[in-house]
């Protein structure tokens, strides 16, 4: 199946789409990609002359992507790319630089969803020795017999994005499929663990103060604040987890002042004069998206599910305002945005849909 996301641990082997009602696909079976460029060039995507060795498979995936049927929430191709969401994309568990590696049970595409029969299917067990020793943000090793799952349970937000989610012995079941891991891994909710993604984002601007431009699509380039973490070393959005009972807003403007700006090593007074210059921006958010996504802590019992807000600065707002990374941010910066960029988890499908909206270059 074609998936959407990238390093899933799955190729691009088949892909499907619907052509006067009629369904074809192509497959790819000796791994190489000659097939999808051929498609490719049928669907207008790419030029005739362009040969397989010409593009890697990221790219290719980009330009797939960029037809308009994955712009229609109806069109085959989108109900393919949602289907075939994976519920993970690392083949390896191995988040922190504290945690041993742990190799996930292999699961092909085809036997992500529950619906598959899998009989052979052996997830490993796995919880981190941290969420095992029960930190306060961590539920208990075994779930209590009277979670409220899928509600409110004592401001533990246990209800998905993504609708119900199942009970299997007491435990929940991950909505987007198998992942090769049961448990908790590195995450302290059984089910939704769930985070805010503050995306803020400038133009970029010439010395002579008009706005940059890129050479090949002649769009203007958009800039977001990016954080390198600290436990993958992966550049990501300065996103976090929810406190329990912590409205959305807050939990976003506070990741941010955090990771982005140190704000845990500022005095009361500093933090409270960093809030208020921030307000406005922060008061003028837009939701990109909220739901599943693709992390690589994710297990069959434990997920993470987001809310993303793009808070656009068009007043030069950080010209007065220095980025300092802090937490569990090692670096901060402003990042062109563009396909090129290589973001943790899912993240840079959320900054595609921030460029989106401001018919920025990517
Ligand atoms: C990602 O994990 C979310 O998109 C969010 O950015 C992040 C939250 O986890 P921590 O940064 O707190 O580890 O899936």
């Amino acid at each position: 199946m074609f998936n959407k996301f990238l390093g899933t641990n799955c190729i691009y082997d088949e892909i499907k789409w619907l052509e006067d009602d009629e369904e074809k696909f192509c497959r790819d079976k000796n791994g190489t990609y000659k097939e999808l460029i051929y498609i490719c060039k049928e669907l207008g995507l790419i030029d005739d002359n362009i040969k397989s060795n010409d593009l890697t498979l990221d790219q290719l995936r980009e330009k797939l992507l960029d037809h308009q049927a994955f712009n229609n929430e109806n069109s085959h191709l989108q109900k393919l790319a949602k289907e075939t969401r994976s519920p993970t994309n690392a083949a390896f568990y191995q988040v922190g630089k504290n945690e041993k590696p742990i190799t996930r049970s292999i699961v092909n595409d085809d036997k992500v969803s529950w619906d598959i029969n899998f009989p052979d299917y052996k997830p490993i067990e796995y919880t981190s020795p941290i969420v095992l020793q029960q930190p306060e943000w961590a539920d208990a090793i075994n779930p209590k017999p009277d979670t409220k799952w899928n509600d409110l349970d004592n401001g533990v937000d246990r209800r998905s994005h993504n609708g119900k989610y199942k009970i299997r012995e007491n435990v929940p079941i991950n909505p987007c499929g198998r992942t090769g891991i049961i448990g908790r891994g590195l995450l302290g909710k059984w089910g939704p663990n769930h985070a805010a993604d503050p995306i803020v984002t400038r133009w970029k601007m010439n010395a002579d103060g008009t706005v940059s431009q890129d050479k090949n699509t002649l769009k203007p380039i958009l800039q977001f604040v990016a954080i390198q973490r600290k436990d993958t070393g992966e550049w990501a959005i300065p996103g976090g987890m929810c406190d329990p009972g912590e409205k959305v807003s807050i939990t976003l403007k506070r990741e941010f002042m955090e990771e982005a700006l140190n704000s845990l090593s500022m005095s009361d007074e500093q933090r409270k004069q960093f809030q208020d210059k921030l307000s406005n921006l922060f008061s003028n958010g837009l939701e990109i998206y909220h739901g599943y996504v693709d992390d690589p802590r994710n297990t069959d019992n434990a997920w993470m599910e987001t809310i993303a807000f793009n808070f656009h600065d068009d007043s030069g707002l950080f010209k007065s305002i220095e980025l300092n990374a802090g937490d569990d941010a090692g670096h901060v910066e402003w990042i062109d945005i563009s396909s090129n960029l290589k973001l943790y988890a899912s993240h840079k499908d959320l900054i595609k849909k921030v460029a989106q909206l401001h018919n920025a270059h990517w």
